[in-house]
């Protein structure tokens, strides 16, 4: 078991050791009593639904914490018993982190002569375009050439936005006016392909888990990009807005349940997310390849577990 150090996170996590502050503040309270007694427990439990973290994680984190309290005797009071939470919270994120580099795993299809290729997915305005610019910049920074394509053919604006992300980048955007997203999908892998790039993200438009018609586009999107080439999309990746709380969790299920989801991207927690939810995807087991901290170009980061526990209950 990875052993969990908080000394070690103080430097890296601003943007969330910020944004959490409030539910950090919530939690310090806690821990700054000296008895561990049932109300106690019973504060601690509400603290963790309060932030988010859905009830089912929260009753099964105060579980695991008084069994450990009751094993571990040197436990005196909230301050010892904070040292021994903060390792169980960071033993349910820690396996969301991505276990292997991307870069490898793109340089690796890289080398069979083909473009690895990653679709974007989300609900709506959860984050999508944006954080495919944000993408675009990681991987020319990583010295990997990229492509976006512009699937998103439903709002008329968003062919543009996404166009405006590949200028700043100074990469081409595939775009069609009033083209079909999957025939749009297909060209640009053919394109992407016969450009020897390294990268192509392609992005869709935003729909509900619950737009059936809508899931089933999607599902044809990422038929035909595998018709392009057996080996893509090698990721689809669901984009979800950290403001949204326990709505993630459903909209993890439901993705997944449709498309076979590979990694999530956490947008938006330089807001008003309380960060608990996170907690709770340990369920889905899929991995957290990214957060967003930001609206620029930058602000995008790895997701460091150690980071969010810090961040949540940190002193
Ligand atoms: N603060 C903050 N804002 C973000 C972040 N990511 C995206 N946004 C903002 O969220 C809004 C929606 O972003 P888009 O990238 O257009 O979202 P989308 O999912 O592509 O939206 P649709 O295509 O309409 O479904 C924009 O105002 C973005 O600037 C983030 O990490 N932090
Ligand atoms: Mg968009």
């Amino acid at each position: 078991m990875n052993s969990f150090n908080i000394g070690n996170i103080k430097n890296k996590g601003i943007s969330l050791w910020s944004s959490l502050k409030k539910t950090r503040i919530k939690f310090s309270g806690l821990f700054s009593q000296d008895l561990l007694n049932d109300n106690w427990y019973e504060d601690l439990e509400e603290s963790l639904i309060l932030a988010d973290s859905g009830p089912r994680t929260a009753r099964k984190l105060i579980d695991a914490l008084k069994v450990e309290v009751s094993i571990n005797k040197s436990v005196k009071n909230t301050e010892d018993a904070r040292v021994i939470f903060e390792q169980l919270l960071f033993n349910i994120v820690n396996p969301l982190a991505p276990k292997h580099s991307e870069l490898k795993k793109i340089e690796q299809i890289n080398d069979t002569g083909k473009p690895f290729v990653i679709m974007i997915v989300g609900v709506n305005g959860s984050g999508k375009t944006t954080t495919i610019g944000k993408l675009a910049n990681f991987y020319k920074s990583s010295n990997k050439s990229v492509m976006l394509a512009a699937g998103d053919t439903f709002r008329a604006a968003a062919g543009e936005q996404l166009k405006y992300w590949g200028e700043k980048n100074d990469i081409p955007t595939i775009f069609q006016k009033n083209g079909d997203p999957a025939s749009i999908a297909f060209d640009a892998v053919k394109s992407s392909e016969a450009k020897e790039k390294n990268v192509l993200l392609i992005d869709t438009a935003g729909r509900l888990p619950s737009q059936l018609n809508l899931m089933d586009e999607l599902k044809k999107i990422k038929r035909v990009i595998g018709k392009a080439l057996p080996s893509a999309p090698n990721h689809t990746w669901l984009v979800v807005d950290g403001s949204s709380g326990q709505n993630t969790l459903s909209q993890v299920r439901l993705f997944h349940e449709k498309l076979v989801i590979t990694g999530i991207i956490i947008t938006k927690l330089d807001g008003t997310s309380k960060g608990g939810f996170i907690l709770s995807l340990q369920d889905a087991k899929i991995p957290i390849q990214f957060i967003g901290v930001g609206e620029k170009i930058q602000d995008l980061k790895n997701f460091e577990p150690a980071d969010l526990v810090a961040s949540l209950i940190g002193k």
